[in-house]
């Protein structure tokens, strides 16, 4: 895996942040899956924690190593998430959705005190917009919803944005844990990010987008001896 020690060391960073006592976020993804890892091993050494997991990947790999989870109807307060991301830029503003979790993850993000992004140097970005943006759809209408989305990223700023929906490997649609189906928007550059996501947000059959604006307090960029936190 590329940034293999980045990601761990980005995450072993994180762990930090995590007090006894607290409900923890946990996020989807290669770097979220490190800290997860560690989690456990903390958990194993008497930390009091229960997990919130933002995915069924993240969830069963919780189940496996042992992290007492807490089923999200029973959350009234999640002191910290950890997820990964995409593309992070200077104002923190995150790109997510590459695992197809970004509904679960926004929700978990958006319901927690703090959420600490971790990520390895490549995710660092000028401006968003190199990796396609994920925009989570409902399948009814799917394709109608294709195009109101590209008009709002027009307005948005976007020049010549190109959509296609996500593939489970032949020519369905992946399904999120949502139920839902992922428009994959090729923007090159998304110059007006906060725009971006408030026109997607109003376009009828989007169910979320993968746009994080002002979610992320925190950000954790790993190298190869440690890491850096951006607050
Ligand atoms: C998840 O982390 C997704 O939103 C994002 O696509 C992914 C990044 O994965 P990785 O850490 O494997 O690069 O939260």
């Amino acid at each position: 895996m590329a940034f293999e020690k980045e990601k761990e060391n980005a995450a072993a960073a994180a762990i930090e942040f995590v007090e006894d006592g607290m409900t923890v976020g946990l996020g989807t993804g290669s770097t979220a899956k490190f800290f997860v890892e560690m989690l456990a091993e903390e958990i194993a050494d008497g930390l009091m924690v229960k997990g919130v997991p933002t995915s069924e990947d993240t969830r069963r790999l919780a189940e496996s190593l042992g992290v007492p989870l807490l089923p999200i109807e029973h959350v009234d307060r999640i002191h910290l998430t950890v997820d990964g991301a995409d593309e992070v830029d200077g104002d923190a503003q995150l790109i997510k959705g590459g695992g197809a979790a970004l509904l679960r993850e926004k929700i978990i993000a958006n319901a927690s005190d703090l959420m600490v992004v971790i990520a390895d140097p490549s995710k660092v970005v000028d401006v968003l917009g190199a990796f396609p943006l994920p925009v989570e759809v409902t399948p009814f209408g799917y394709t109608i919803t294709a195009k109101k989305v590209f008009d709002a990223l027009k307005a948005a700023g976007v020049i010549r944005p190109k959509i296609d929906v996500r593939t489970a490997g032949g020519s369905k649609p992946l399904v999120t844990d949502g139920g839902n189906y992922i428009l994959d928007c090729q923007c090159g550059v998304i110059p007006d990010a906060p725009k971006a996501a408030a026109l997607l947000s109003n376009v009828p059959g989007v169910v979320e987008h993968g746009l994080f604006i002002g979610m992320a307090r925190t950000v954790i960029v790993g190298d190869e001896d440690g890491a850096s936190v951006i607050e």
